[in-house]
């Protein structure tokens, strides 16, 4: 069972220190622990706040747009609202105000744990607030409650052949649960507009409920003949139970996953997984669909799938230059990686221009639990000198390393050597942070989204004089 640690309920910090996350007492039992009801206090001041904003500063010019942006990927165009994060170019990731540290520093721990558990991150990101124990452990308790699949999704999943991404089977999955849709019923009853982010928090709850017996189901039907699934213990909080179920039961796996579960909750909005579940939830599409969707695009070998790319690219390297290298060989590898057309997996982003915070914790982690693996060592020794390569390249902007670069390492060191299932943790990661901003989209109305797009023929016609 777990146990949550007594905190103190002197306040932890000042609020200057966090500048958007409200730092609350932690431990006292006066917080309310219903967090629909926590919301339902914030959401009508948070959707003044807004109006009177828009109307002082509605026309305010916020940046411009060239021509090399709209070919570049829109990179660098600010053009979303995203409430639960933001990524600063030098610091990276923000929850709410709040970088990785200052997060494991302040956010509700299980007994003898390091690492924050999940639910806080949700928590933090929903509301805006550090929750306290007594919130954490109700989310874990409810979240536990709401877990089990319908008869439709378990047969399914039981019935979709073994060789099928695991992936394609979590993006399927999530898709028919939209079945359950509470939000998706209640727009067909004819609900009020202000009341959709009531119907679509009921969804994200459902939705990340279910999360881990999904993903545990297609861990053991695709890699262990569909045996050993174990059922989900209500006394467990909501990682517990997802590596209960998976079959893992080393603590520091579980520790594993509830770092990983936090840092890659949430990365701000226009990341293509983000990005595409407020796309799709800006139709009015549900939750499920939405999810559906995010787990596609975090598929791509751009996106989170890097991580596992990440483990086939060193393998290939100890293929070819085995473990006693030197650094010119490092180099020639590398060197031939971008020879041939590939990218190099785990370095780059579209927004950092540094180390990524979520590497570095990463780092940290496998320091402290698996310092003598060989594998800590390479990781180190690329980290030497693909930057530089990168930088002498020329036009790669960020030539730092991503999470990715640290991710999949870590999971070959606790056993889980399936690389096809590496970007499903990633999947239930980001679900977190996309649900809890989908509440926010509806509950503010944000409208369907519909850039302007224009052909290279107008455009030439407009500007090439
Ligand atoms: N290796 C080789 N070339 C790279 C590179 C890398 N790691 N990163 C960028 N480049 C290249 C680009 O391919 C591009 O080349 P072309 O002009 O020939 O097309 C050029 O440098 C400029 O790209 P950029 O502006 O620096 O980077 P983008 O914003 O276009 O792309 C990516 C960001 C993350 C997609 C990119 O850095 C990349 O492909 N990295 C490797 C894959 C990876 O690690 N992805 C995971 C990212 C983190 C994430 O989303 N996790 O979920």
């Amino acid at each position: 069972m777990a146990v949550f640690r007594f905190t103190s309920t002197k306040l932890l910090k000042t609020r200057k220190a966090y500048p958007t996350a409200s730092i609350l007492r932690r431990g006292l039992s006066a917080e309310p622990t219903n967090l629909k009801s926590v919301l339902q206090e914030k959401i009508p001041k948070e959707q003044e706040k807004i109006r009177e904003f828009r109307k002082k500063y509605g026309n305010t010019i916020v940046g411009d747009v060239t021509i090399d942006m709209m070919y570049g990927g829109m990179r660098g165009i600010t053009g979303l609202i995203w409430e639960t994060s933001v990524v600063d170019i030098n610091e990276g990731i923000r929850f709410r105000g709040m970088s990785i540290p200052e997060c494991q520093k302040v956010l509700p721990r299980a007994h003898g744990s390091d690492q924050p558990l999940p639910e806080g991150i949700f928590w933090l990101l929903i509301t805006g607030d550090v929750p306290t124990d007594a919130q954490v452990k109700a989310l874990s308790r409810e979240w536990a409650e709401r877990a089990e699949l319908p008869a439709h999704v378990v047969n399914m999943l039981n019935n979709m052949p073994s060789k099928m991404h695991p992936m394609t089977q979590f993006s399927v999955a999530v898709t028919t649960l939209n079945s359950e849709s509470t939000f998706a019923k209640a727009y067909n009853e004819g609900i009020h507009k202000s009341k959709y982010w009531e119907y679509v928090y009921e969804d994200a709850m459902n939705l990340i409920a279910k999360l881990p017996a999904i993903t545990a189901t297609i861990y053991r039907n695709t890699y262990h003949g569909g045996k050993g699934l174990r059922a989900v213990d209500v006394n467990k909080d909501w990682a517990a139970n997802f590596c209960h179920m998976l079959g893992f039961d080393d603590p520091k796996f579980t520790e594993l996953m509830r770092l990983k579960i936090t840092i890659h909750s949430d990365h701000e909005g226009g990341n293509v997984s983000a990005h595409t579940s407020h796309l799709v939830g800006s139709a009015l599409s549900d939750p499920y669909l939405c999810i559906g969707a995010a787990i596609n695009g975090l598929a791509g070998p751009l996106h989170a799938r890097a991580n596992q790319e990440v483990v086939i690219w060193l393998g290939q390297l100890r293929e070819q230059i085995g473990d006693n290298y030197t650094e010119e060989q490092l180099k020639d590898f590398i060197w031939k990686t971008l020879k041939s057309g590939k990218v190099v997996p785990g370095y780059g982003h579209a927004v950092l221009r540094k180390t990524d915070p979520r590497y570095t914790c990463l780092r940290e982690f496998a320091q402290k639990h698996m310092p003598n693996d060989p594998l800590l060592k390479l990781v180190a020794d690329v980290y030497k000198v693909v930057p530089p390569i990168l930088t002498e390249l020329g036009k790669v902007k960020n030539p730092w390393p991503n999470a990715d670069a640290h991710n999949g390492v870590l999971l070959q060191h606790f056993g889980l050597t399936e690389l096809d299932y590496y970007t499903v943790f990633i999947g239930i990661s980001r679900s977190l942070g996309v649900l809890a901003q989908m509440v926010w989209s509806r509950a503010l109305g944000l409208p369907i989204e519909r850039p302007k797009s224009i052909s290279t023929d107008m455009l030439m016609k407009q500007y090439a004089k």
